[in-house]
């Protein structure tokens, strides 16, 4: 809709569409972040929930990458919690740990806390994405949001958890509690896409990073319906859909039967194993070991070579790591990744 045809006519956009690309797109998870020193230089003495208020400053913070390191997608510097806590709830993140959640949500009476977001609770971030796309030109920008399991993970942990242990025993020891707070997170979920969409993004990504965690049963039963719910509400945006978890190998099929064009895998699934699991029309997302960016640079570049020659099984491939880029990452690798994709696959 909002977006321009250069835009349409990127590497990244033909990709999610399994259309042919001039090159194999790239961008990483947490390009913005910690590896990068002009991030650190910018985000010094401002929080993290507050820099992600400031329309100038996520607007920078998002744009370094690009500058940096030629990926072929920007994805907005925000956080999964950002909705939550513009929803009414007590939360920060904290450095080093994550999200912190000072109450956290373990009964009905709780569930009151979580209120309707309106567009207007988060202006901050609509106003960022219309500064990024006037500076962006042809390249696409990525939304996201949190999945209704991963936020309720937070929400009901009060933290981040390895285990999930309050989470998995609420679902099955109140269902009732469990999908009426699902329902809550679809819609704040939904609405942060909409407003994001509505402002000129090309892509969403929604993130069920934990969703891993899960048996194939729990998944379909407690968590599937609601993840459907939030992608279906966007399907008349026309704008590509990504879905993605770590540790989700096995859940693949069902992760790409929730209505998307996308689906994003963990270095832990070989992208030909992935693309046979997933719709016959389906782009895949990934795959390279963020850990292996710190070997020496022979076994990235035979790691890079085997990605995107277990991508080509796919009906397209957007190239990216199987999680986030690490906080010690050195940026220059990141850079060499990028060219090294591009000029392999040109
Ligand atoms: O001070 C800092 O720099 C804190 C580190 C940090 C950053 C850079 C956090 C705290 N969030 C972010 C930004 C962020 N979070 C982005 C930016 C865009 C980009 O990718 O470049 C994105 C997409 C997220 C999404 C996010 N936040 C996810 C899903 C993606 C994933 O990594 O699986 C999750 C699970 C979070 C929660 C979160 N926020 C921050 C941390 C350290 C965590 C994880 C904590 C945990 O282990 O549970």
């Amino acid at each position: 809709m909002l977006t321009s045809p250069a835009t349409s006519e990127s590497a990244f956009l033909r990709a999610c569409h399994g259309l042919p690309v001039p090159h194999t797109p790239v961008w990483f998870m947490r390009q913005a972040g910690r590896s990068l020193p002009e991030y650190r230089a910018i985000r010094a003495g401002v929080g993290m929930l507050e820099s992600c208020r400031r329309p100038e400053l996520v607007t920078e913070i998002t744009l370094q990458p690009v500058r940096r390191h030629g990926v072929d997608a920007a994805i907005l510097f925000s956080d999964i919690v950002v909705p939550v806590a513009a929803a009414g709830v007590d939360l920060d993140i904290v450095a080093g740990t994550g999200p912190v959640v000072t109450e956290p949500v373990r009964t009905e009476k709780d569930l009151e806390r979580l209120r309707p977001l309106v567009a207007g609770d988060v202006d901050f971030v609509a106003e960022s994405v219309r500064l990024l796309t006037a500076e962006l030109g042809g390249t696409p920008l990525i939304g996201f949001a949190g999945a209704p399991f991963t936020l309720a993970s937070y929400l009901v942990e009060g933290g981040p958890s390895r285990s999930h242990v309050l989470t998995k025993a609420l679902m099955h020891g109140d269902p009732e509690l469990w999908h009426a707070l699902c329902e809550r997170l679809v819609q704040i979920t939904g609405e942060f896409l909409r407003v994001q969409v509505a402002a000129g993004v090309s892509a969403v990504q929604l993130f069920d990073s934990w969703a891993g965690a899960l048996s194939e049963a729990d998944y379909r039963t407690f968590v599937l319906p609601h993840s459907q719910a939030v992608l279906s509400s966007l399907a008349s945006a026309g704008v590509p859909r990504i879905h993605f978890g770590v540790g989700a190998g096995h859940l693949l099929p069902a992760m790409a039967s929730a209505g998307v064009e996308v689906v994003g895998v963990d270095w832990r699934t070989p992208l030909d194993v992935a693309a046979r699991l997933v719709g016959p029309d389906q782009a895949v997302q990934g795959n390279l070991d963020p850990c292996l960016l710190f070997a020496p640079w022979p076994v990235i570049e035979a790691e890079v070579r085997r990605v995107l020659a277990e991508g080509t099984s796919a009906s397209g491939h957007v190239f990216n790591l199987g999680h986030g880029v690490m906080p010690d990452t050195d940026p220059e690798v990141l850079t060499r990744v990028v060219a090294l994709a591009h000029e392999l696959t040109a």
